[in-house]
């Protein structure tokens, strides 16, 4: 692989970034007047995450996002993807808003300033405050939605006129899907009927979060999906059916409200009774103008007939996660949302892999981590001159931290995070990133 050649052939303003969430590195989980939050509650539920941990210190970047941020910079970035934590500014998740919480953000905000890092903001990435899980039932409750856009409201004015961006949501599929059908993620129910019901309301809080949004701040609104293309596992027609109806409700649920004001037909009919009640007008409130679409991409899936799940071939190997890597299928997607949906500028706003990464003499040498990443930026760039307009690029993540169920065993970092003394140290991959935007911004 010629580097220098890939890197100079995004164009000169593309932008480079890594991305991570509040829940996953800031610690300090009861400091400073922050509550409790759906995953600080799910984590002390016994059996919830596999190897038992907790996100009470995390990677304490609360304390340490001076270093952390003058790690991005020594890495030559143009842009750093971080969420809000919703507790941390507004405990209950409605009423009194916590003053030493938005302090920790006018501080991170303004370190990225100073080193020259353009921050962009994501609201939710799943910590929602545990008080309204258990005061109005979480995102069952529709009541939600305007708690949400009020939320919303309050850090557009705040810190609209310092960010790049602000997206509503993270990956709201995780959100219903993981959090109430299949109850790996917090809250940990079990059905179907609150999946969908769940997602029904995101959607619309992210609706009426951009609509407030607009009153208040003239920054750049968007909301973040993930896309796991589904695929049949074998040619037969009913593999194939199955993929259709997967694709239907992970890439089209999300998609077709946003962009098409309508929920894709065929899954509806597909889950029955357990499609979510819909208010005459909400459709409208979804099909908000955005200006631009976040594009979270690590691997496809292969259904059966049957609507389960097989591993692929893996012709390129398999991440720690058991994720199979396939940048082909990156490219071939990006291409399909250009094509479909003529959507505004995406953002790659993750991608990486996890890797069983240990220090040997010092030094991390994740040669692995940098074939997925010059794999999956080849694709970007096959991508980009097949039509698909993409203005930047996040990997996921700056530093290895809480994967959720998952805990702190499987690590996603450029940065490798010793949990025993929070030592950072930059994996060969971060050395490798670094040389790759060096190569870009010398196009500039
Ligand atoms: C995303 N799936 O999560 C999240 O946005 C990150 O917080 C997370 O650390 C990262 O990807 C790596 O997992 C996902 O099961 C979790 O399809 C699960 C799935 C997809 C994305």
């Amino acid at each position: 692989l010629d580097v220098a050649a890939l890197a100079q052939s995004f164009p000169p303003d593309f932008l480079w970034g890594v991305a991570t969430s509040a829940a996953q590195i800031e610690g300090a989980a009861f400091e400073d007047g922050k509550g409790a939050s759906i995953w600080d509650h799910f984590c002390r539920q016994p059996g919830r995450i596999n190897d038992a941990s907790n996100i009470d210190v995390a990677c304490d970047h609360y304390h340490r996002y001076r270093e952390d941020v003058a790690l991005m910079k020594s890495l030559g970035l143009d842009c750093y993807r971080f969420s809000f934590s919703w507790p941390r500014v507004q405990p209950l998740g409605q009423g009194a808003w916590n003053e030493p919480g938005f302090a920790f953000y006018d501080r991170l905000i303004d370190e990225l300033l100073a080193a020259g890092l353009k921050p962009h903001a994501t609201l939710y990435h799943w910590d929602l405050p545990q008080a309204l899980d258990e005061g109005i039932g979480g995102w069952l409750s529709r009541d939600v939605v305007g708690r949400f856009a009020d939320y919303a409201a309050e850090i557009a004015r705040r810190f609209g006129d310092r960010l790049a961006s602000i997206a509503t949501h993270n990956e709201p599929w995780c959100t219903a899907t993981l959090g109430y059908e299949t109850a790996q993620f917090a809250p940990g129910h079990k059905s179907r009927a609150e999946s969908l019901q769940v997602a029904h309301h995101l959607m619309l809080s992210h609706g009426d979060a951009i609509a407030a949004m607009r009153a208040v701040t003239k920054t750049q609104l968007g909301i973040v999906l993930n896309h796991t293309p589904s695929f049949p596992a074998t040619p037969t027609e009913a593999d194939r059916r199955a993929a259709r109806i997967d694709d239907g409700l992970n890439v089209r649920w999300y998609m077709d409200p946003i962009f098409r004001g309508a929920y894709p037909q065929d899954a509806i009919d597909f889950v029955g009774a357990d499609a979510p009640k819909v208010q005459a007008g909400d459709l409208e409130r979804i099909r908000q103008p955005l200006d631009f679409l976040g594009v979270n991409f690590y691997t496809r899936s292969l259904f059966n007939a049957d609507g389960t799940t097989v591993k692929g071939p893996g012709k390129r190997g398999f991440t720690d996660m058991g994720w199979e890597i396939v940048p082909e299928v990156f490219a071939q997607h990006l291409v399909r949302l250009a094509r479909e949906y003529n959507p505004p500028p995406m953002f790659i706003t993750e991608n990486g892999m996890a890797n069983a990464d240990t220090v040997v003499d010092g030094r991390v040498p994740d040669k692995e981590r940098i074939a997925y990443l010059s794999a999956h930026l080849q694709a970007l760039a096959t991508a980009m001159s097949l039509g698909a307009d993409v203005r930047g690029y996040f990997y996921w993540s700056l530093l290895d931290n809480f994967e959720w169920n998952s805990g702190y065993v499987k690590r996603f970092g450029l940065v490798h995070v010793d949990y025993d003394t929070l030592t950072r140290l930059p994996k060969d991959s971060a050395h490798w990133y670094r040389e790759f935007v060096a190569q870009h911004h010398a196009t500039r």
